[in-house]
């Protein structure tokens, strides 16, 4: 379908909706007074988003349905993007955007006296994601929407989403984010494609009448499939392609057996327990060992999308397998879905009656992996004895892939039983795993590293060996992000600038902003510039004021710090460098200092004691600072409460600095860090994940370097000493005696002595101290910059000029040709 839709325009109906303001005002009263029955607007406006709501939607089922129909005629090559997490955030205002459809809308409800933006604000985020990850999957699917590429999102439909985070006495609180208590406009259910999916049981091997041996898993313990379908708009193209979520449903079966024991409770019980499955979205973002309920999500994903992508392929292919390979592949985000390799095997024997070889072929010639995690510690391993009971029939799979790898291995390494100990799909131990990312690694033809760097780092490391057997299966795809969302519905403000300096070509081609390069040097084009960013920033102050009730000075420099709380983003090094600058200003030491707003933002794991601590830490720093008189023109902290994506829409756009500060080797990406750099913040960072390449994009003058690379950091690891680096430095010596002396904490004597210990440990991981020096001077550097107003502009301009590589269309393009080999028109 080309760009402006006609020809399937006509295919479906007579005429699609109008996208006039009177169409809109027709339908907006229509959905309020007769879809909802109600005779005037609200209060509160709830009402009036889901009339808007449905009257856009009404827009997008149109479209999707002519997408349906070209999809059916043109038989393309399809994807299903398999994950456990999609951030989508909030989906009117993306819808509007990309269909074109703000100014008549705007117009229509000019009636009801209500602006779209405060409509906006009745909409929960769809916070089905803990962070990179999960948004990533989310910008894949704008970028392959706008891209008009086949592909579907599979996830699951949690009913609750990440948790709510509240700030009490400086802690971090979390309360269950129940997203859908006032319905979900965006959503339809598809009762017709229900699948079936089976736990526990036994397996038994029968012969069937030819007189070939079958396994059957019987015996089970079957939860239902529903899908929900969820629109994904391309921009401006009348592309709709579809994000199913899967919600757990019991089978309302009694088990028999426990219902003629008269356990009716206990049979009434397993309905719940089906139905937990898809309740909610752990808040990991490393993964945690063990949790039965965890692997229950990953295998009731896994084994609903293969079966829904097989029984619609035999039905538009007349039953036939033949070139199921060359017309499917399946992403795995990680290794969530992992067990969809094991599964697919399983499906095709056993359920379509294939032989191993021929199932082993497209099993693996469809599947492909992405890998976002260098930490050793995150790698996914899930007990044996868990698999022997909830999957038995899963297991004797694995272990059959297991034994026919190890032979290939035997071959590649005659006579070397460590080879095959070291790639063994399961760790032989005292209590035996399956490593799941050796499984997603054997099982696929593409294993992919998410930045330049960590796919080097894969390949030298963590899948060294495996490296060595298959070299040509490893391939790099560095992220990106939708620059609709984090440039254009984000920053109206700058999209009308560039807009007007050199056209709107850019939103669906983001190398053409380097065509603002030459305008960098340009005085009135810089004084525009600015004056944007400062309208940004008086957004995100106010945004400040209103959630943490500190006063944000838009004069001032805003450095931020927002992505998830851990030790290897140390978030503790910032606090360092804030606790440094307070004591400079009580020393009386303030030249050359910068009044700077520094804001920190995310969101623990509930369980990650550390993290939770350093939240604690930023919100008593803060406290002194911001009470402090002397400080008040120079410094301010604050902790946001609740980072989400809906508030990273107004960060990114009002931030002059952005930290990157991760130890360089563990960050595989980020994605944050592009967000900003589109909205023209500067970056302060290691050379780690994609900030290497951010630099690379933008040159080095205009990106604030520091600290040790990911090669020194494993050699100082060796003789780390943060105690003589502490003593070595009177700066960091200061801040240590603050911290030590309890000046944060007068009222509770010794919390932070965790976070004291961690920085003087010398087997500290993230090696603060060691950075610590390098970081305060290259802080010393952007508070020069910032003094010089028209430089600082000029690397502004330069930063978002610079950023076209980073637009997840580019990443979705690499992944397309590459791995998935679509055709692109
Ligand atoms: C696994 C098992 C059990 C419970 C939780 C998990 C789990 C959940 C989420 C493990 C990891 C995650 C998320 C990881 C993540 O977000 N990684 C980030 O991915 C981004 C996109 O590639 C990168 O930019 C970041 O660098 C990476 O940290």
């Amino acid at each position: 379908m080309g760009k402006s839709g006609k020809s399937s325009e006509k295919s479906v109906f007579k005429e699609w909706l109008g996208l006039d303001e009177k169409s809109f005002q027709t339908d907006l009263d229509r959905h309020l007074n007769l879809t909802l029955g109600k005779d005037q607007e609200d209060g509160n406006h709830l009402y009036l988003y889901n009339a808007a709501a449905l009257t856009i939607r009404d827009r997008l089922v149109e479209r999707w349905r002519a997408t349906r129909e070209k999809y059916a005629e043109e038989k393309p090559k399809r994807v299903a993007y398999l994950s456990l997490e999609f951030l989508m955030g909030r989906t009117l205002t993306n819808a509007v955007l990309n269909l074109d459809m703000d100014e008549s809308l705007r117009k229509a409800l000019k009636t009801y006296g209500v602006t779209l933006e405060e409509l906006a604000e009745e909409e929960h985020d769809a916070g089905l994601g803990n962070g990179g990850l999960g948004r990533l999957a989310a910008c894949f699917l704008d970028s392959c929407a706008t891209l008009e590429l086949p592909v579907t999102g599979y996830g699951i439909r949690y009913d609750y989403g990440m948790f709510h985070q509240k700030i009490k006495d400086g802690y971090q609180i979390e309360l269950p984010d129940h997203w859908l208590k006032e319905g979900n406009p965006w959503e339809f259910e598809a009762p017709e494609n229900i699948r079936r999916i089976k736990f526990y049981g036994h397996t038994v091997a029968e012969t069937d009448a030819d007189g070939k041996l079958t396994m059957k898993w019987v015996d089970t313990d079957d939860v239902l499939a529903v899908p929900y379908d969820m629109p994904v708009p391309g921009y401006r193209n009348n592309t709709v392609n579809t994000l199913r979520l899967w919600k757990a449903s019991s089978t309302n079966e009694f088990r028999l057996d426990q219902f003629n024991q008269g356990s009716y409770t206990e049979a009434v019980a397993s309905k719940n327990e089906a139905e937990q499955i898809s309740m909610v979205l752990y808040p990991n973002d490393v993964s945690e060992n063990g949790k039965v309920l965890r692997l229950r999500q990953q295998y009731f994903l896994s084994s609903a999308s293969l079966q829904d992508v097989i029984v619609r392929w035999l039905q538009r292919n007349d039953n036939s397998f033949e070139n199921f390979a060359e017309k499917n592949s399946f992403q795995l985000n990680d290794t969530h879905p992992a067990i969809a390799v094991a599964e697919l095997m399983r499906l095709l024997m056993d359920d379509y009656g294939m032989g191993w070889d021929e199932a082993w072929t497209i099993t693996r010639s469809t599947m492909a992996y992405t890998n976002h995690t260098l930490l050793p510690e995150a790698l996914e391993r899930w007990p044996v004895r868990l698999f022997r009971t909830m999957l038995p029939r899963l297991l004797e799979i694995i272990y059959e892939i297991n034994a026919r790898f190890l032979r290939e291995v035997s071959s590649h390494w005659p006579h070397d039983e460590s080879k095959l100990r070291e790639l063994s799909i399961i760790e032989e131990s005292g209590d035996p795993q399956v490593r799941m990312a050796y499984l997603a690694i054997v099982g696929s033809h593409s294993v992919n590293g998410v930045a330049a760097l960590h796919t080097e780092l894969l390949k030298s490391g963590l899948f060294k060996t495996f490296y060595e057997l298959w070299p040509e299966k490893f391939n790099n795809k560095t992220n990106g992000v939708t620059p609709r969302r984090w440039l254009g519905f984000c920053n109206p403000e700058l999209t009308d600038l560039i807009n007007a300096t050199i056209g709107e070509g850019w939103l669906t081609d983001l190398d053409q902003l380097a065509q603002l390069k030459p305008m960098a040097d340009k005085k009135t084009f810089q004084k525009k510039w600015m004056t944007v960013k400062k309208h940004n920033k008086a957004r995100l102050a106010a945004l400040v004021q209103e959630s943490c009730d500190v006063l944000f000075d838009t004069d001032m420099l805003f450095d931020v710090q927002v992505k998830r709380i851990h030790e290897y983003k140390r978030q503790l090094l910032n606090v360092l460098h804030v606790i440094h600058l307070y004591d400079r200003i009580m020393r009386g030491d303030t030249e050359g200092m910068v009044p700077r707003c520094v804001l920190i933002g995310g969101k623990a794991a509930p369980g990650y004691f550390m993290a939770k601590l350093i939240i604690k830490l930023i919100n008593s720093v803060a406290d002194v600072v911001n009470k402090e008189p002397l400080a008040d023109k120079l410094l301010k902290v604050a902790f946001l409460p609740n980072y989400r994506v809906t508030a990273m829409e107004v960060i990114c756009a009002g931030a002059d600095l952005s930290e990157q500060i991760s130890t360089a080797g563990k960050e595989a990406s980020g994605t944050g860090n592009m967000k900003f750099m589109m909205n023209g913040a500067l970056t302060i960072g290691t050379l780690d994940g994609a900030n290497i390449e951010i630099r690379d994009a933008v040159g080095e003058e205009d990106f604030f370097l520091f600290g040790l690379k990911a090669d020194e950091v494993e050699q100082v690891r060796a003789s780390y000493n943060p105690s003589q680096i502490i003593a070595d430095d009177d700066d960091l010596k200061a801040v240590m005696h603050l911290l030590e002396s309890g000046h944060f904490n007068l009222c509770e004597p010794g919390i932070f002595d965790p976070v004291v210990n961690t920085i003087r440990d010398p087997h500290d991981q993230w090696l603060t101290a060691a950075d610590f020096r390098s970081f305060v001077d290259a802080q010393k550097d952007v508070a020069s910059v910032y003094q010089q107003k028209e430089l600082w502009a000029r690397k502004s301009i330069l930063n978002t000029a610079s950023s076209g590589m980073f637009s997840s269309d580019r990443t979705i393009g690499q992944y397309a040709d590459e791995i998935w080999r679509l055709k692109r028109s």
